[in-house]
C-alpha cells in the first residue's frame, strides 16, 4: 500500500533529501499504484486482472506486480528503496529493492503489450532501471549517462516501450551498478506468448528465481558492496537454504522453471531424478532441434535459463547449485583442513584463551551440521537444515522440487515429506559380509593393506610401474 508512512520507511537518514524533491502526493494519486508486499514468502500465481490471458509465473519467495489498464496500456509503479529482507528464518538483511522487497516484484506481461513502468527513486542516490534483453527503443534501455539522465532521490521516470519478444528477462539498475546490485536491486520479466507459440509449450507449473548473493559480516545486517566474488551468501531470489521455498507438484505435470543470474559467477543448476531441456534463454526460445537432455546446466553470469521436464517421478528430489560451497552459508574460507588432525590438546589450550573456542574438521565437516556452535545473532549457521532423516547439512541455493501424485492442480502448498514405498530406501546391510576379492590392478596394489607375499615379489619385474603381465 501507498501511505506516507511507508514513503518514509527505513529511510530516516534520507527523509530530508526525499521530502525536498519529492513528487507531491496529488501528482503521485495519478500514478498506478505502489504495491508493496512484506512477506518473503511465496505468493500465488496473479492471474491477469485486463488483457490477453496467460498462464501466470509463480516467483519463488517472491510475487508479481499488479498492473492497471489504462487507455490499451499496462501501467506498473516501481518504487527503488531500501528495504528489510528475511534472508531465511535467523537472519534479517539490510537491503535495496523494489516495492518492499529484494529482489523486486516479477513485472507479467504478454507479448505486443505496450507497457508503461513509473519508477520512483526513494533510494539515497540516483539509479536507472534496465529492461535485460528486451528490445526497445533505445531511450528506454536505462543506462544512465549514456541513453538518459540518472533517476535522482525524490524523482518518478516513466518507461514505455512495446513487449515485442516473448521469453524470460530481468531487470536491474544501470547507475552505481556494482553497489546497486550487491545491494539487491533485481527482478524478473517474463513476456508471455501471444497466443500458441510453435518453440514455447504449455506448462502445468511455471517457476521463476534470480540468483544472487551477498557478502555479509556474520553479526551484521548490510552487505559489503566491495566484495567481487567471495560472497557468503549465495542466494535464490535473496533468500538461502532452509528459507528457500520449496517446488510442489503433481505427478506428470510439465513444469518449467526460469533461472537467471546476477551474481559475478557462473552457477550450474541440478536437478535430481529428471532430467530437462533448456527450451529458452534470455535471447528467445530454443530451436527444438537445438535441444538436448540434461541434469544440470550452467547459468552464467548475467544469463538466463529456461529449463522443461515431466516431473513423473515421485519424492523428494534435491534442486541446487552444483558448486558446493554455493550450498553453504556464511562460511570463512581461510580455514585449514583438519581431517586427521587430532585436535583434543590444542582444543584445551586455546580454549583458556578463547572461551566459546570449538575444534573442528577432524573427521570432516559433518558435525558443523549439528553442533550448537554458538553464533552472532543475525547469523545463519554454515550448514543446517533437517529432513526426514537427520541432518540436511546444506545452506545456500539448495531446494526441493515435491512430486506428488495427489497434489492438486493449481495447488501449491507444501505436502510434506514424501512417504517412501516400503523397501525403496536406502538402508544398513544386516546380513553377512564376507571380505571383498582384492583388486589386482595397479591401483589396487598402490596402497596394499598386507604384504604381499615372496612369490608376488618375485614376479614383480625391477623397475616395472606395474600393469599387465607380470604373473
Ligand atoms: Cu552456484
Amino acid at each position: 500500500m501507498f501511505s506516507r508512512r511507508n514513503f518514509f520507511r527505513g529511510a530516516g537518514a534520507l527523509t530530508a533529501a526525499v521530502s525536498a524533491t519529492s513528487v507531491s502526493r496529488v501528482a503521485l494519486a495519478a500514478l498506478p499504484e505502489a504495491h508493496q508486499q512484506a512477506s518473503p514468502d511465496t505468493q500465488l500465481p496473479l492471474a491477469p486482472s485486463a488483457g490477453r490471458p496467460y498462464h501466470p509465473v509463480v516467483t519463488l519467495n517472491g510475487w508479481t506486480l499488479p498492473f492497471r489498464m489504462n487507455k490499451g496500456v499496462k501501467e506498473f509503479h516501481l518504487v527503488a528503496e531500501p528495504v528489510l529482507r528475511e534472508l531465511a528464518p535467523g537472519m534479517k538483511a539490510r537491503l535495496w529493492g523494489y516495492n518492499g522487497q529484494s529482489p523486486g516484484p516479477t513485472i507479467e506481461v504478454v507479448e505486443g503489450d505496450r507497457v508503461r513502468i513509473f519508477v520512483t527513486n526513494r533510494l539515497p542516490e540516483h539509479t536507472s532501471v534496465h529492461w535485460h534483453g528486451q528490445r526497445l527503443p533505445n531511450g528506454m534501455d536505462g543506462v544512465s549517462g549514456l541513453t538518459q539522465k540518472a533517476i535522482q532521490p525524490g524523482q518518478t521516470y516513466v518507461y514505455e516501450f512495446v513487449a515485442r519478444r516473448p521469453g524470460s528477462f530481468m531487470y536491474h539498475p544501470h547507475a552505481d551498478e556494482m553497489t546497486q546490485m550487491a545491494m539487491g536491486m533485481m527482478g524478473l520479466w517474463i513476456t508471455h506468448p501471444k497466443g500458441r507459440h510453435p518453440l514455447i509449450d504449455e506448462v502445468d507449473r511455471d517457476f521463476c528465481f534470480l540468483l544472487n548473493a551477498f557478502d555479509i559480516d556474520p553479526g551484521s545486517a548490510t552487505p559489503r558492496i566491495m566484495t567481487m566474488l567471495d560472497f557468503n551468501l549465495w542466494c535464490w531470489n535473496s533468500r538461502v537454504f532452509p528459507g528457500i521455498d520449496t517446488l510442489n507438484v503433481r505427478r506428470n505435470d510439465k513444469v518449467r522453471i526460469r533461472v537467471g543470474n546476477l551474481t559475478m559467477t557462473n552457477h550450474p543448476i541440478h536437478v535430481h531424478g529428471h532430467e530437462f531441456t533448456v527450451t529458452g534463454t534470455d535471447g528467445g526460445p530454443v530451436p527444438k532441434t537445438a535441444r538436448w537432455p540434461e541434469v544440470t546446466t550452467d547459468v552464467a553470469v548475467g544469463q538466463m535459463r529456461q529449463i522443461e521436464f515431466v516431473a513423473d517421478e515421485e519424492g523428494d528430489w534435491a534442486l541446487h547449485c552444483h558448486k558446493s560451497h554455493h550450498t553453504m552459508n556464511a562460511m570463512g574460507h581461510q580455514v585449514p583442513t583438519m581431517i586427521g588432525v587430532p585436535q583434543q590438546d590444542l582444543a584445551e589450550k586455546i580454549e583458556k584463551l578463547v572461551p566459546d573456542y570449538m575444534a573442528m574438521g577432524e573427521r570432516g565437516m559433518a558435525e558443523m551440521g549439528s553442533m550448537q556452535m554458538p553464533l552472532p545473532d543475525n547469523t545463519l549457521p554454515m550448514m543446517t537444515g533437517d529432513g526426514p532423516f537427520g541432518g540436511v547439512e546444506m545452506g545456500g541455493m539448495f531446494s526441493i522440487l515435491k512430486v506428488r501424485r495427489d497434489q492438486k492442480p493449481g495447488d501449491y502448498s507444501d505436502p510434506g515429506w514424501y512417504q517412501h514405498p516400503p523397501g525403496t530406501v536406502a538402508r544398513q546391510w544386516s546380513g553377512d559380509l564376507t571380505e571383498a576379492v582384492r583388486s589386482n590392478s595397479a591401483g589396487g596394489q598402490a596402497m596394499p593393506r598386507k604384504a604381499p607375499s615372496e612369490a608376488e615379489l618375485r614376479a614383480r619385474k625391477p623397475g616395472s610401474h606395474g600393469g599387465h603381465g607380470e604373473h
